[in-house]
């Protein structure tokens, strides 16, 4: 398998490459200019609303995500939900104003696959969803191997048994001096193998003295782009000196529809 596809638009081809399992990533270098990059990550940093994940505490963000919504049994919590639903388009719109006077690269990355696959917000019902997290990660702190699966996370959400691939895409705005690194498994695991990994005392995590060492140790700069297959195993090394800031989404590809957003 190779580590990287690194490539200037994101293309079909490069799609199905990453869900066959061909490659761990596709990057597009300079996705935004660095130094806009940095810029965009500090403003961010400084927002009025960043705040912990309600169960993930060791993350701050600014934005929110469906995640957030369970309760740590894994069932949804209705208030939380509705609040999710009831603030996503200001929220989106907070982001977009702590990016001016630059374009959101998450508008600039929405019109670019919105061009080449057809792209709509995804929906609970009729109510779109967020989409387009800010996420910052303090000096210490790490993402734990894990994926991401709709159908899993958003149980009794029809579209997540819609989709033919989960993809998530980061784009980098803050390196921190050492560590941070995207880990990338050759692995797509199953909730049984998910579950017998499981790290105590984490909602979502594998314990990493279970798993093997990652196949793909990918290290982020400000304005990259990367894209991988959510449903591979993947983390966030511990950032051992300095922050990390990123703004990211879930990208659900439907092959012949419009992909869809969301956090
Ligand atoms: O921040 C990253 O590099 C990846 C975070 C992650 O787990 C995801 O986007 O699904
Ligand atoms: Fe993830």
């Amino acid at each position: 398998m190779n580590a990287v596809l690194d490539v200037a638009e994101i293309r079909q081809e490069h799609v199905d490459r990453l869900v066959a399992g061909d490659v761990s990533a596709v990057r597009v270098r300079g996705f935004v200019s660095a130094g806009t990059a940095v810029e965009i990550g500090d403003s961010l940093a400084r927002h009025w609303s960043l705040s912990r994940y309600r169960n993930t505490p060791e993350l701050v963000r600014v934005g929110e995500s469906h995640w957030e919504t369970h309760d740590d049994d894994g069932s949804t919590n209705e208030a939380a939900l509705e609040e999710y639903l009831r603030r996503a388009d200001m929220l989106m719109n907070e982001i977009r104003a702590a990016c001016a006077p630059h374009q959101s690269p998450l508008d600039q990355l929405w019109l670019m696959l919105e061009k080449e696959f057809g792209l709509e917000r995804a929906r609970i019902v009729d109510r779109e969803m967020f989409a387009g997290i800010g996420r910052v990660f303090p000096e210490g702190t790490e993402l734990l191997p894990h994926n991401d699966r709709l159908a899993r996370d958003a149980p009794g959400l029809p579209l997540g048994l819609e989709l033919d691939a989960q993809l998530a895409a980061n784009i980098y705005l803050r390196a921190p001096e050492v560590g941070g690194e995207l880990q990338i498994w050759n692995l797509r695991p199953t909730e049984e193998q998910l579950a017998s990994w499981q790290a105590d005392g984490s909602g979502y995590g594998t314990d990493r003295s279970l798993v093997p060492a990652p196949d793909v140790v990918l290290a982020v700069a400000p304005g990259d782009l990367v894209v991988i297959d959510a449903t591979a195993l993947h983390g966030v090394a511990k950032q051992i000196k300095g922050t990390r800031i990123g703004l990211s989404c879930f990208l659900g590809v439907r092959n012949g529809r419009p992909w869809v957003c969301w956090s």
